[in-house]
C-alpha cells in the first residue's frame, strides 16, 4: 500500500447537533424517561450532501454515561443518533475509514448543546450547533486515494 508523495487532499465535513426542546409540535416520546426535556440528533456529515462512506466505514459516537449502551456505532449513513435529554455533554464523535485506505481513525469532540445561549441561532425553538471542518489526508496511500477520489 504505497503513500502518493507530495499529494493531500482534503475532505470537507459537517459535525454537530440539532435539538428541539418538547412541545405540542414536538412531543415527548412515550418511552422517555420523565425528566427529558429535549429531543437531539448528533450527526456527522458532508456539506454537499455527498457520501461520506465512499470513504468512512464507520462513525462511533460515545455519549454520557447516564445513556443505556452509550457507545453508538453507526456503520452506513446517515452517520446520526438521535435521543432525549435533559442535560448537555461532550460526544465523542471517532470516525473510522475503510481499512485498506491504511489511515488512523480521527477523534472529534462536540459539545451537545440543548439551550439557546452562546450566540447559538435558534429558531422555531430548533438550537443547532454545528462546525465545519475539513479532514485532510497527506500522502495517502494508493488505496486510499482511490477512496477519496471515487465518485
Ligand atoms: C453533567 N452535563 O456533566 C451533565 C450531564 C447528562 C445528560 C448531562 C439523560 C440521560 C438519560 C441526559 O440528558 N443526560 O436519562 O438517559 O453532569
Amino acid at each position: 500500500n504505497k503513500r502518493i508523495k507530495q499529494v493531500s487532499i482534503s475532505k470537507p465535513i459537517l459535525y454537530g447537533n440539532i435539538a428541539t426542546k418538547f412541545s405540542p409540535v414536538n412531543p415527548m416520546p412515550i418511552n422517555a424517561p420523565k425528566d427529558h426535556t429535549h429531543s437531539w440528533t448528533i450527526f456527522v456529515k458532508d456539506p454537499t450532501n455527498n457520501d461520506l462512506s465512499s470513504y468512512i466505514k464507520k462513525v462511533v459516537f460515545k455519549l454520557h454515561d447516564t445513556y443505556p449502551n452509550s457507545t453508538r456505532t453507526i456503520e452506513s449513513p446517515p452517520f446520526e443518533v438521535t435521543e432525549t435529554g435533559w442535560g448537555e455533554f461532550e460526544i465523542i464523535i471517532k470516525i473510522f475509514f475503510h481499512t485498506e485506505g491504511g489511515e488512523k481513525n480521527i477523534t472529534l469532540i462536540h459539545h451537545l448543546k440543548l439551550h439557546p445561549y452562546d450566540g447559538i441561532i435558534s429558531m422555531d425553538g430548533k438550537v443547532e450547533s454545528v462546525r465545519y471542518d475539513e479532514i485532510v489526508f497527506n500522502e495517502p496511500t494508493e488505496s486510499m486515494f482511490s477512496l477519496l477520489t471515487k465518485q
